[in-house]
């Protein structure tokens, strides 16, 4: 296989990239709970033990035997100032405590480097001459993703099809005394700041509700599930309404709110960060998607298909409106160890077939986007089960409150999205217990097990390490 084409040696700045190292940046993200933090705590962890343990990631550049050409790999100090760091330390304390702790949500966006130093191959370098790759991670809360589809919109155009969501199915019940007080504060009537940030912590509680109770995810804006930074009340205290209004009503101030909320979005987040991320993994929670019920992830799905066209390389809205430059996105179903081996195919299969109309349309333009499902920490092994009468493959592993081991029966993952009417959806069919994670070594010295982390890995760096 060739390493170093011709066009690449033309390129004016590749041997200053070569000898003075080269930055990639990573964007992770997904929505909260997804599992970005404990991904980007066990990428950290294996990566720094890789030189001394390259069998943790044994797919990790094997084709170009990166284990052998892989001399150190440091945490840089921080590269961005004004921008979180990622508390890798803090997460690693706390998966390394006895007993062990998932680490703390976070809400903003936050950052850390590596420096990745290697051998590069090929025939123009030494055996001795050494690289450096900068690797910057950039975590960031997939809910401000789903403001995307906003942008583009009129606030009566996306006050009608989130008005008309929230009278539907599951989404009903929650939304009861939201739209009970949209009908006694019609927006005609004179603004009222206190009618207003009331109107706004309704429509709040009712998108909270969506997601912790019915499992949503199709929910905007993002901020006001996800405020990171944000404080400023103009900016959050709007609301879907009805149409109608002139000057002075709380119609016309909250058009005017939902224009600024879309201005900073774009601003302090779009154009702020996309020009300069590289890579981009999106981790989804599918298992507990499935887990919902049909509801959930009809929903899930929406969300999903709206951000995979977003990313959409070459032609996506990214791309388009903030210049994203994007060059290869893995989606990656998370907490794959809830299901034995046969199932995380499965899984893999789930996503892919979920993800597809985008993925072909990203192939066609020479993008490169994958699936894949993995287990950043792993917390179970697979084992066998009789029920009724035959054996079954199941998971084994501590419950988050339990001190011994549990067998699971996860169920059967479908590999395409069930209908509606499937009779998948009438029955309870696995368990999505959460379990407690293994202790980590503190000093990296054994890394940490995990399922598909090397093969995503390889996918999003490998090729940036020759
Ligand atoms: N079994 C298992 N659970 C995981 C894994 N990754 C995340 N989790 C669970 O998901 C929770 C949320 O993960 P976290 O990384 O904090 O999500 P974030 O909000 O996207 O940063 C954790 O507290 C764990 O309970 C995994 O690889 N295996
Ligand atoms: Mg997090």
């Amino acid at each position: 296989m060739i390493r170093i084409g011709w066009d690449d040696l033309r390129l004016p700045g590749f041997a200053s990239r070569m000898l003075a190292g080269s930055t990639l940046r990573l964007a992770v993200t997904g929505l909260s709970r997804a599992g970005k933090s404990v991904f980007i705590t066990a990428l950290i962890h294996d990566l720094l033990a890789f030189p001394r343990l390259p069998q943790r990631l044994p797919l990790l550049g094997a084709m170009d035997d990166l284990a052998g050409r892989v001399v150190g790999v440091d945490i840089a100090l921080p590269v961005e100032p004004g921008v979180p760091t990622f508390p890798f330390d803090r997460n690693l304390r706390a998966m390394a405590a006895d007993p062990p702790r998932w680490p703390e949500g976070t809400r903003d966006v936050a950052e850390i480097a590596l420096d990745i130093r290697f051998r590069p191959t090929g025939f123009l370098h030494r055996s001795d001459s050494e690289a450096t790759l900068r690797l910057v991670i950039v975590d960031y809360p997939g809910e401000w993703l789903l403001d995307l589809p906003m942008l583009d919109r009129s606030f009566a155009d996306w006050s009608a099809d989130m008005l008309a969501m929230a009278r539907q199915g599951g989404r009903a019940a929650a939304a009861a005394d939201w739209l009970a007080f949209l009908d006694a504060h019609p927006a005609t009537a004179a603004h009222d700041d206190l009618v207003a940030e009331r109107a706004a912590d309704l429509y709040r509680a009712y998108l909270v509700r969506c997601r912790d109770e019915f499992g949503m995810a199709y929910l905007q804006p993002g901020r006001f599930l996800q405020p990171g930074d944000w404080t400023d009340a103009t900016l959050l205290h709007f609301c879907p309404l009805p149409p109608g209004g002139g000057g002075g009503s709380l119609g016309a101030t909250m058009a005017g709110r939902f224009e600024a909320y879309k201005r900073a979005a774009r601003e302090r987040f779009f154009d702020r960060y996309f020009r300069r991320f590289d890579r981009q993994i999106v981790l989804v929670d599918l298992l507990q998607a499935l887990h919902a019920g049909q509801a959930a992830f009809a929903d899930t799905t929406r969300a999903l298909t709206d951000i995979a066209g977003a990313f959409r390389v070459g032609g996506g809205l990214l791309a388009r409106l903030f210049g994203s430059r994007i060059g290869r996105v893995l989606y990656a179903a998370t907490k794959a160890d809830h299901v034995p081996g046969m199932q995380r195919d499965h899984l893999r299969h789930l996503l892919s077939t979920m993800l597809r109309a985008p993925m072909l349309d990203a192939d066609s333009r020479g993008a490169d986007t994958a699936a894949m499902a993995i287990a950043s920490v792993r917390c179970t092994e697979d084992d066998e089960a009789v029920l009724d009468g035959r054996p079954t493959p199941v998971v084994r592993g501590v419950p988050l409150t339990g001190y011994r081991q549990v067998k699971f029966f996860p169920g059967t993952i479908p590999i395409r999205p069930p209908a509606a009417d499937d009779r998948f959806w009438g029955r309870p069919f696995f368990a999505m217990p959460r379990f407690q994670p293994p202790r980590l070594d503190p000093d990296a010295a054994s890394g940490i097990g995990h399922i598909g982390l090397d093969e995503a890995l390889d996918f999003l760096l490998a090729d940036r390490l020759r």
